[in-house]
């Protein structure tokens, strides 16, 4: 804890002794805090850059991990051209940032069809430069990490994990809020030690690298809460909801991450 704190100090030889007092004054360290945090009890989506998709995507009452207010996401139906509620943060310019998001599925939450997975985030630069997604993939239901570089970088890096956020033991089922905590690191130009890590209630489960880049001077300039649930399938269950709240940006580790 700071503060001015007077120390006494003795010194003996044996024969003699010389005392004094200093004072001394001790700095607390500021309490890391998030460069961005919504909980949703505005009951809007005010503290976002753009709410890119209205369509499904509400504030809600009756779901949420804190206070009054949450985020829900619909599913996208092809046939009826339904969005899913997206919302667009524009963020400072950097390499590297952490997110953090306490996530559920509804208890009527049913797998998506092929190629219908619904996105954890999206960490991206300009348009075209580069994506990281997290997806739900059809059949496995276990957490994907994809990152795609833009036409002129390097390959897409996908990684399967073993965290399925249906069945796992961790913290995973339906109608459960789940943490979820991921860092995402450009890679140095050139190189392939650009670095995904992902955490789920405080337990480490994946980590990936790669090239990131889709050109040597990209950052990350947007962050999305997104969900594509359905894909704009045909027929794909609009009321197939998913939530979120409390979503934390750092451009450090969140304090109980280990
Ligand atoms: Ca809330």
């Amino acid at each position: 804890m700071g503060g001015v704190y007077t120390v006494n100090l003795t010194v003996s030889d044996g024969s003699l002794t010389n005392m004094a007092s200093v004072e001394i004054t001790i700095s607390a360290s500021p309490s890391p805090s998030p460069i961005f945090r919504d909980d949703f009890e505005t009951g809007d989506f005010s503290k976002w850059s753009e709410v890119v998709d209205a369509g499904e995507g509400q504030i809600v009452t009756n779901i949420k991990h804190g206070g009054s207010f949450g985020m829900r996401h619909g599913g996208q139906n092809g046939g009826a051209s339904v969005t899913a509620g997206d919302v667009l943060l524009n963020v400072t310019e950097r390499d590297e940032y952490y997110a953090l998001q306490w996530w559920y599925f509804d208890p009527l939450y049913i797998l998506p069809p092929p190629g219908g997975g619904p996105h954890y985030l999206r960490l991206t630069g300009p348009s075209g430069s580069f994506q990281l997604d997290f997806v739900i993939p059809d059949a496995l239901s276990a957490i994907k990490l994809n990152c795609f570089p833009g036409n002129t970088g390097g390959n897409t890096v996908q990684k399967q994990t073993s965290y399925n956020p249906i069945t796992d033991a961790i913290g995973g089922g339906k109608g459960v809020w789940q943490k979820w905590v991921v860092r995402f690191r450009l890679n140095t130009p050139g190189n392939a030690d650009g670095l995904v890590e992902f955490w789920v209630n405080d337990t480490f489960i994946d980590s990936m690298t790669g090239n990131f880049r889709g050109t040597s001077t990209d950052q990350i300039t947007r962050y999305l809460a997104v969900s594509n649930i359905g894909g704009n399938k045909i027929l794909w269950p609009v009321n197939n909801w998913l939530y979120r709240d409390d979503i934390e940006l750092w451009t450090t580790k969140p304090p109980g991450t280990p």
